[in-house]
Formats: structure tokens, C-alpha cells, sequence
């Protein structure tokens, strides 16, 4: 029998068929409260009743202060052995797999906040290595809002709600964030990022990942090397419209939580390749020119290519939301052999950070005895006791040197698997300052901007106007300006035409090197696994065609959803479709295409018009087969337009052009004619104008 009552001794308290109190004791009611007669007042003695509503009382923990909201998988780690020569690790050794736990978050927004808002999203890789737990907690943007950790009260505050009225949640449109942003240039950078498409991911599935920090990394010999770790997704990187972030907040706020635990659920599981940037640790902190120690500049890849070094498949979700995801703690300095912080002043404040959070957020110092939390190797600690205590330690003497555990447990050199720090020089005077090669703040986001294809630039321009439209005071549009003419001259006049403002004279940087591995558009159809194509259907419908296309689309981890006027079952003679969506339940946001079945009445539903308008207006692939075109002109919508796809059935040559049209994520060629979600809804004219 275990602990928590559980004859296996596993933790969860669940035993046995009857409900009990927390002391096992069988209830035999737990719907009254014990009275004094049944229209009494209640006994005091009812011990069930305060037990119930005690543990009620403080069900809730504090929220993480950012990264509140998130959502988590387990998964397995496989590495390839091509780091082996750069780190002894002994997980990124050939052929070893290893355990993981991976959280994605947005970052500002409370726990109960939407997924698809405009933000930096965390990702947070817990690798339960059989040397320790190593986490990598990293974000999907490469560079960060401040090269010292000093700084992260003061960005973090300027960009939550405002204090005095808690408004706006989750997002970065308003005041006191462009008052900080505009102020504190060195943000400038990591704004271009979250201003781009990278700030509203399609999915956690189709988003990069990045360590932001450099490491060094240490092999068998003792020698060093200065590393960037990235996470590339297997299904590419791919970005919601805003417009459609924006509906989605409100018609699905999980949608990302959702999109993870139903891929997952129907075996289309994430996958991520882990690669390594590897720099020369030469004693300088720098390469090419760029300061390695600053964690607002990236290496572009073309400098430095990325090593690829393991794959990550996320395949399990959690079993409890509360016992794993939101009990997770993650700490950057949780480290294993092999693997080194470097003296970024970011990095070294979040060493700091992320084991003192824990204290308060989990509720005392033994957080690691969670299961989630627990390595997976042999753990033999001197900590003991403290709130929540749930090891019986054995043994008298916690304490070194003893003689009386037999001087256990013993420490181990670094070729007993001890974590020594490799010998480094630490000198220098006390001194508040950053070096001078921290000054340059511009220069960065200028190559960002200006590597991105057009469609993507003029996104940045919309997602800057809307944000700075939002403020109320006009000196803080204003020198929010003055920050973008020094990124682009062009951005900066775009942005001050939308919010009708002068535009003010800056020096942008002259001669930055591009780099094309930037943009995230490509013209190479990417795997649809996960992603999900609406079929509208009526009674008439081809309902064989459907059946073919659900097949095709289920062998690509892609899943089929039928949009009927109303609910229920279609059928035709012995076969049968399941209606999945009706008009009334459907928004287009939550579909990656949209087809028509053939033989579907026409009709001018204004609902459907809408759903089939705003997937159009939001680049999304359409299509239809046999006469399920009439359907698609009757919203308004001609078939020659880009990206629709037509065939006389739903047969292969039609469900493979879909297939490669939604690997390409989105209609880039309908971007002149759709763009910024003040245009009317296309007509078949207006299309081609
Ligand atoms: Fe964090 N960060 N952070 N951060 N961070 C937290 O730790 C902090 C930074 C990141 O899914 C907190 O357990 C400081 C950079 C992720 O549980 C807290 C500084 C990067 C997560 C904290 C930084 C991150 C956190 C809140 C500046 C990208 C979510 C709860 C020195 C490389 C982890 C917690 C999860 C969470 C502090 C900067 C990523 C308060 C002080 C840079 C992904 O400790």
C-alpha cells in the first residue's frame, strides 16, 4: 500500500471504488451538508463538509508571473551523436534517447488569457537525462528585450496590463509598453520579431525555437565551443493572418492547446529537429563580429549553419493539467556535464530567477519531489525536510563529512560523472555598465526587416500601425517613429502614413549582410500533418468524395471536418457522413482549407459567404470538385483566383493539389489583394483588379 493509499504505491490517490475523505474513511453522502433537521443549521461537527470546502478554498496556486499561460506534451528525444565531438553530454551521445517534458507559453497573458495573441512564446524543454535534468527554456525568438537581467521587472511591467484599471490582457498594445519599447532601444530588435509574423504562430507545431543565450559546450577532452541551440519544426514555420488571430481569440482562446492535444491524440505528433550553431570559444565572446555575450544580436545562419543534432517527437499528452503542465518548474540552471553558462548578463540573472520563483508559485523548497519535477536517475541529496515533504529519508548524518552513513553519499570527480566547471579566468572591477559593442542597437533589426520577402514586411508595417494606433499619447507614437527610422527608412514612413504622423529623418544602418534563412516563406510544400480542411456538404452532396478525400487526407496526418447547414447525419442509400460543423458552429479560423463537395446546392447563406470570404481574405486554400464551384461563386469567390482548387472529382490529381497547396501554408499570390482586413469581401472582379 502506498502513501497516497494506492495498493501499487503509485501517487495518485485514487483507490478503490467508493469515495473516501482524505484519511480513506467512506462517505455515504456527499451531496448534504450535516443539519440539525433538514431545515436546520448546519452541525459544526460535519468534518466532511470543512474538509470539502477547505481544500476547495486553496485549490488554486499562484500563476507563473509571465509564462502563465501555457500548454505542455510528453515526448522522446533521439540523438543522432553528431554533437558528440563539441559536449561529453552523455543524451547527445549516438543512438541514446531520453524522456522529455515540453511547455509552450505565451508571455504576458494571465493563465485564462487566449493563445493566439501578438507575443513572444516560451519553449521550455525538460530533458530527463541519466545525468540530471537538463532544461533548455527557451522562447520562439531568437533574440530577447534586454541584454541584462536587471532590466526584466522593468519590461515585464511596462508590458502587462496597466495597473490602475488591469487593461489591456495579453498583449502588447498600449501605453506603457511603447512608452518602455520606444525609451529602451536595445528592445528594438526583439520588437521587430514579435511586430513580424513570428508573434502569432499558426501552431506550437509549426514554430522555431531558439536557447537565445550562448552556451558553452564542453566535450571528453575539455575542450570549449560557444553554441546557439535551435528547435527547426518538421511541419516548417508557419504564422496565423492578424485578423485572424484575432477572431480566433475570441471564437477558440485554446486553439494552440487544442491544435497540440488533438494532433497528439490522433497520432500526428510534433517533431523538432534540435541544431547547434557552433562558434570558436576563442577567448574574445565574439564572432564575425558579432558580441556573443549580447542576447538582443543573433548569428545568421549563412555565418554559422545549424548542426543538426537530435529530433524531438512530442507524442503524449499530459494525464492532469494541474499535476504536470502547471506543475512543471523549469530552471536554466538545471545543467549536465558537458553543458555551460556563459557571463551574458541575461543568463546569469536568470539563474537566479527560476529556482526563487519556484519557492513561492510551488510553496517551499521540495517542488523536485513533484513527479513531473523528479529526474529520472538516481538522486541522493543532503536537503531534507521543509514544506511538502514527501521523502522518509533514512540514515542520521545529512551532512558531509560523516562517519556515520559511512561517509555516503560521496562526491564525484568529473570523471565519476561530477559537474566541474571548466577552469575560466573570472576577472574585473565592480562596475554597473554594459561593454560598448552593446551600444549598436539598430543594426539587427534592420537586417531582420529588410531579409523578409515583401508580404512579410508589410505585415510588420500593419502590426506596428495597429500597435501605436492603439496608444493614447501622441509623444509615445512619436518616438516610437524615431526608433523605426533608424531600423528602415521605408517602414518608418509607412508606419507614420497609417497613423498620420510626420516622418521623422534617422540613420539606418547602410550595408547589412541579408540573410535569407530570416523569412519564413517558402515556395517548397511543407507536410500537412495536423492540419484540418473543412468540407461543406449538404444532403445532396457527393458523399463517396468525401469518403476519398478523408482517406487522403488521414494518410497525411491530416484531418477531414464536414460543414453541413444543419447537424446531424448526411446520407445517401447505405452510406452515411457525420456532420462535424454547421454553419452556426463554424468559423473559418479553425480550418486550415475549405472545399466544396460536388453536387452541393448553391446557396446564399450569409454565413456561409462569410466562412468561405474570411478564408479567403486570410489566404487559406479553397477549393471545390465537380459543380462545388457554383457554391464558391455563388459567395463571390472565382475559381481561377489563387489558390483554388478544382477538379471534376475528389479523386487523387485533386486531393494531391490540395495537399501541396496546404503545404505552402498560405495563398501569398491573393496577399495584394486582400491585405489589411479593412477590404471589402472579394468579389470575382475585385479579385483580379
Ligand atoms: Fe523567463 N521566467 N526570465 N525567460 N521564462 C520564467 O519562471 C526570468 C527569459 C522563459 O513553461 C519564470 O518558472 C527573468 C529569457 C520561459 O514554465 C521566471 C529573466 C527567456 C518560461 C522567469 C527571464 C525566458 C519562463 C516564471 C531575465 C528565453 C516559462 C515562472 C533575467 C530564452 C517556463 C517560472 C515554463 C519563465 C524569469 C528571461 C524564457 C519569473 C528574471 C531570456 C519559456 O522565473
Amino acid at each position: 500500500m502506498g502513501p497516497t493509499g494506492s495498493p501499487d504505491g503509485t501517487e495518485r490517490a485514487q483507490a478503490g471504488d467508493f469515495l473516501t475523505t482524505a484519511q480513506g474513511l467512506r462517505l455515504p453522502d456527499t451531496d448534504h451538508s450535516l443539519k440539525a433537521g433538514d431545515r436546520g443549521p448546519t452541525l459544526l461537527e460535519d468534518f466532511h463538509l470543512r474538509e470539502k470546502i477547505t481544500h476547495f478554498d486553496h485549490e488554486r496556486i499562484p500563476e507563473r508571473v509571465v509564462h502563465a499561460r501555457g500548454s505542455a506534451a510528453h515526448g522522446v528525444f533521439e540523438s543522432y551523436g553528431t554533437a558528440a565531438s563539441v559536449t561529453k553530454a552523455g543524451f547527445l551521445a549516438g543512438g541514446r534517447q531520453t524522456e522529455v517534458f515540453v511547455r509552450f507559453s505565451t508571455v504576458l497573458g494571465s493563465r485564462g488569457s487566449a493563445d493566439t495573441v501578438r507575443d513572444t512564446r516560451g519553449f521550455a524543454v525538460k530533458f530527463y537525462t541519466d545525468e540530471g535534468t537538463f532544461d533548455l527554456v527557451g522562447n520562439n525568438i531568437p533574440v530577447f528585450f534586454i541584454q541584462d537581467g536587471i532590466k526584466f521587472p522593468d519590461v515585464i511591467h511596462a508590458a502587462k496590463p496597466h495597473p490602475d484599471r488591469e487593461i489591456p490582457q495579453a498583449q502588447s498594445a498600449h501605453d506603457t509598453f511603447w512608452d518602455f519599447a520606444s525609451l529602451h532601444t536595445e528592445a528594438t530588435h526583439h520588437v521587430m520579431w514579435n511586430m513580424s509574423d513570428r508573434g502569432i504562430p499558426r501552431s506550437y507545431r509549426t514554430m522555431e525555437g531558439f536557447g537565445v543565450h550562448t552556451f558553452r559546450l564542453v566535450n571528453e577532452a575539455g575542450a570549449t565551443s560557444l553554441v546557439k541551440f535551435h528547435w527547426k519544426p518538421a511541419a516548417g514555420v508557419h504564422s496565423l493572418v492578424w485578423e485572424e488571430a484575432q477572431i480566433t481569440a475570441g471564437i477558440d482562446p485554446d486553439f494552440h492547446r487544442r491544435d497540440m492535444a488533438d494532433g497528439i491524440e490522433a497520432g500526428a505528433f510534433l517533431e523538432y529537429e534540435l541544431g547547434i550553431q557552433v562558434m570558436p570559444d576563442d577567448g574574445s565572446d565574439s564572432f564575425e563580429g558579432i558580441d556573443l555575450l549580447d542576447p538582443t544580436k543573433l548569428v545568421p545562419e549563412e555565418l554559422a549553419p545549424v548542426q543538426l543534432i537530435g529530433k524531438l517527437t512530442l507524442n503524449r499528452n499530459p494525464t492532469n493539467f494541474f499535476a504536470e503542465t502547471e506543475q512543471v518548474a523549469f530552471h536554466t540552471g538545471h545543467l549536465v556535464p558537458g553543458i555551460e553558462v556563459t557571463d551574458d548578463p541575461l543568463m546569469q540573472a536568470r539563474l537566479f530567477s527560476y529556482l526563487d520563483t519556484q519557492l513561492t508559485r510551488l510553496g517551499g523548497p521540495n517542488f523536485a519531489q513533484l513527479p513531473v519535477n523528479r529526474p529520472h536517475c538516481p538522486v541522493n541529496d543532503m536537503l531534507r525536510d521543509g514544506m511538502h515533504q514527501t521523502a522518509v529519508h533514512t540514515g542520521l548524518a545529512p551532512y558531509r563529512p560523516n562517519s556515520i552513513d559511512g561517509g555516503k553519499p560521496l562526491v564525484a570527480a568529473a570523471g565519476e560523472g561530477g559537474y566541474v566547471q571548466v577552469a575560466r579566468r573570472i576577472e574585473g572591477t565592480p562596475v554597473r555598465a554594459n561593454p560598448a559593442s552593446f551600444d549598436d542597437h539598430y543594426s539587427q533589426a534592420t537586417m531582420f526587416y529588410r531579409s523578409l520577402t515583401p508580404v512579410e514586411q508589410a505585415h510588420i508595417v500593419e502590426a506596428f500601425t495597429f500597435e501605436l494606433g492603439k496608444c493614447y499619447e501622441q509623444v509615445i507614437k512619436e518616438r516610437e517613429l524615431q526608433v523605426l527610422a533608424n531600423v528602415d527608412a521605408d517602414l518608418c514612413a509607412q508606419v507614420a502614413a497609417g497613423l498620420g504622423l510626420p516622418v521623422p529623418k534617422g540613420r539606418p544602418a547602410q550595408d547589412v549582410v541579408l540573410s535569407s534563412a530570416l523569412s519564413q516563406v517558402t515556395t517548397e510544400p511543407g507536410p500537412i500533418a495536423g492540419r484540418k480542411i473543412g468540407v461543406i456538404a449538404d444532403a445532396g452532396a457527393d458523399l463517396a468524395g468525401i469518403g476519398k478525400l478523408r482517406k487522403a487526407a488521414e494518410k497525411l496526418g491530416a484531418t477531414v471536418l464536414v460543414i453541413a447547414p444543419v447537424g446531424g447525419v448526411l446520407a445517401d442509400g447505405s452510406r452515411e457522413v457525420i456532420v462535424d460543423r454547421t454553419l452556426l458552429t463554424a468559423r473559418s479560423v479553425e480550418f486550415d482549407a475549405i472545399v466544396v463537395a460536388g453536387k452541393t446546392t448553391p446557396v446564399s447563406d450569409i454565413k456561409l459567404v462569410l466562412l468561405l470570404q474570411e478564408a479567403f481574405r486570410h489566404l487559406k486554400v479553397l477549393g471545390a470538385w465537380g459543380d462545388g464551384t457554383a457554391v464558391l461563386e455563388a459567395a463571390g469567390i472565382s475559381a481561377d483566383s489563387p489558390g483554388v482548387v478544382t477538379g471534376p472529382s475528389a479523386a487523387k490529381p485533386f486531393t494531391q493539389q490540395l495537399a501541396a497547396a496546404v503545404g505552402l501554408h498560405r495563398v501569398w499570390d491573393r496577399a495584394p489583394n486582400v491585405m489589411a482586413s479593412a477590404v471589402p469581401p472579394a468579389s470575382g472582379d475585385a479579385q483580379h483588379a
